[in-house]
Order: structure tokens, then C-alpha cells, then sequence
């Protein structure tokens, strides 16, 4: 019985420590959100834009995958920036800026929207049926370490490139820590070859979003310049008439930490096996 209280008390203990590990990786705080013009009714729920991207939503009355066809559209799971709207969040944990091998791509950030890849219906399944559009509304991406100078990301906007993929093209969950290459950003889409199948695949295992370099932004006076680290993130929209959705933000998880650690780990199962012999 004691025995069982110990392994449950360390269970929760490891499962209440995931939780909150995970969740140092997105954004956490609501700062600032103005709607803006355009919004659609309901969407003004800024929370909806805290803690993890969307992985299911409703589809036809079922939970469904949420995919670059299928996006988050229910009212709980995105928030509007319309036309002049204004959305500030507050990171989880600071976001250092890292080039390779620490962040993949050199990216730092994602910001996952509800963007989705448009296709032709009567064209059937769209495993092989090419996309034509998209529905990207783009928004203004700015971020900051003091919440009092701004610097716009200028590689990249909200709510448009790359839609959300939850899941891999072998259907297992993608890594939504894990960034999409930045050279898909360039990709052209609608050249008449691009459907689910080879889409998904050079996802590559990511779960997609807008793919923020902190090496590329640019400051109020058009400079271009930098950034070691940033706390908030600042959606703006004053570009787009429709207005932008936010799902998530999160940060780029580092890449070798865990290697370290297992490099270490092992070395240290390899000594002390050593003594012990
Ligand atoms: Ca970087
Ligand atoms: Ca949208």
C-alpha cells in the first residue's frame, strides 16, 4: 500500500512536471488585445491563443486532426486580430535566439494560425489533388525583450505560411517544438504539384506555423538587426482586411540538451559500472 502511495505520489509528481515543462514552451500571459475591425463575431477570446496549438477540432460534428486542410476554427481554440486589432502575449520562458545546431534553420519561434492549403473538391481526395490557394489572412509578427522597444519580424507573417499539421505522414503526432524548414516559406505552393501527400511529407515531422528567425527582424526605424532573446510577441494587422487568427505561439525546443544529457547519463552509467567491477 505505502509501496503504491510512493510510485503514485512520483507518477503525479512527473506527470504535474511534464505539464508544467511543457507549458513553459508556449505563451502564457495575455499582455494586451485590442480586436480591431473585421473581427468575426465570438472571436475575441485572447486566452484561446495561451498554452498549446490546437490538435483536434470539429469536423461535421466529430474531432478530427487538425491538418493543412482541416485547421482550428472553433471559438476556443483561435482568437481575431481584425484590421487595426492588436494582440501582445507574454512567453512562457525566455526564447533565446539560436542559429544551427541549437535551433533547426536558425528558427526561434513559432506562431501557429489557422491558415489552410484550398482544393478542388470535385477533384476528389486530396492526397494528389493540388492545392490552389490558401486562406492565409497575413498579420505583423513583432517581438520584444522589455515590452518597450519593438522589432518586426521580417522573415515571415501570422496566419499565413505554413498551416498547422498535427500529425506525420505516417499519422503519428508531429513535434510542434520542432520547426518546418524556412526555404518552404519561398515554396510555391500552387505551381500545380504540391497536395497532402508530398505537403505533409516535407513538413518533415513538424507541425508547421509561421517559422520566426530572432536573426532576422528589423527595428522601428527600418534597420535591419537582431535580437539574443525575447519575452513577448506582438501580433498587429494592418495589412489585412480579413482579419488574422492566432492559435498558439510556441518556442523552438533546443536540439542538443537532450544529447548532452544522454551523453552524460551515459558516461556516467559507463564509470560507475566501472567502480562497481
Ligand atoms: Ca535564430
Ligand atoms: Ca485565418
Amino acid at each position: 500500500m505505502g509501496k503504491k502511495i510512493t510510485i503514485g505520489i512520483f507518477c503525479l509528481l512527473q506527470s504535474t512536471f511534464f505539464v508544467v515543462a511543457a507549458s513553459n514552451d508556449w505563451a502564457s500571459e495575455i499582455i494586451e488585445y485590442t480586436s480591431g475591425e473585421n473581427v468575426p463575431f465570438g472571436y475575441t477570446n485572447a486566452s484561446a491563443a495561451l498554452w498549446h496549438a490546437s490538435g483536434i477540432t470539429d469536423f461535421e460534428g466529430s474531432n478530427t486532426a487538425v491538418s493543412v486542410i482541416n485547421p482550428p476554427w472553433q471559438n476556443n481554440q483561435i482568437v481575431s486580430v481584425g484590421t487595426g486589432g492588436k494582440l501582445i502575449l507574454k512567453m512562457g520562458k525566455r526564447v533565446n535566439n539560436y542559429d544551427e545546431p541549437e535551433h533547426p534553420f536558425g528558427i526561434d519561434l513559432l506562431v501557429y494560425g489557422n491558415t489552410f492549403f484550398v482544393y478542388d473538391y470535385n477533384e476528389g481526395l486530396p492526397e494528389t489533388n493540388t492545392w490552389y490557394t490558401s486562406s492565409e489572412e497575413p498579420a505583423e509578427i513583432w517581438v520584444s525583450a522589455d515590452l518597450t522597444n519593438w522589432f518586426i519580424v521580417t522573415n515571415c507573417y501570422a496566419d499565413a505560411l505554413l498551416p498547422t499539421q498535427s500529425i506525420d505522414i505516417n499519422g503519428e503526432p508531429s513535434d510542434y517544438l520542432y520547426p518546418p524548414s524556412p526555404d518552404l516559406l519561398s515554396n510555391d505552393w500552387f505551381d500545380g504539384t504540391w497536395s497532402y501527400s508530398n505537403t505533409v511529407a516535407v513538413y518533415d515531422g513538424s507541425a508547421g506555423g509561421a517559422p520566426v528567425d530572432l536573426s532576422q527582424l528589423k527595428a522601428a526605424d527600418g534597420e535591419a538587426t537582431n535580437l539574443s532573446y525575447i519575452n513577448y510577441v506582438k501580433i498587429e494587422n494592418p495589412i489585412s482586411e480579413n482579419a488574422a487568427e492566432i492559435d498558439a505561439i510556441a518556442a523552438v525546443a533546443e536540439i542538443p540538451e537532450p544529447f548532452y544529457l544522454s551523453f552524460i547519463i551515459y558516461h556516467f552509467l559507463f564509470i560507475s559500472r566501472k567502480l562497481i567491477q
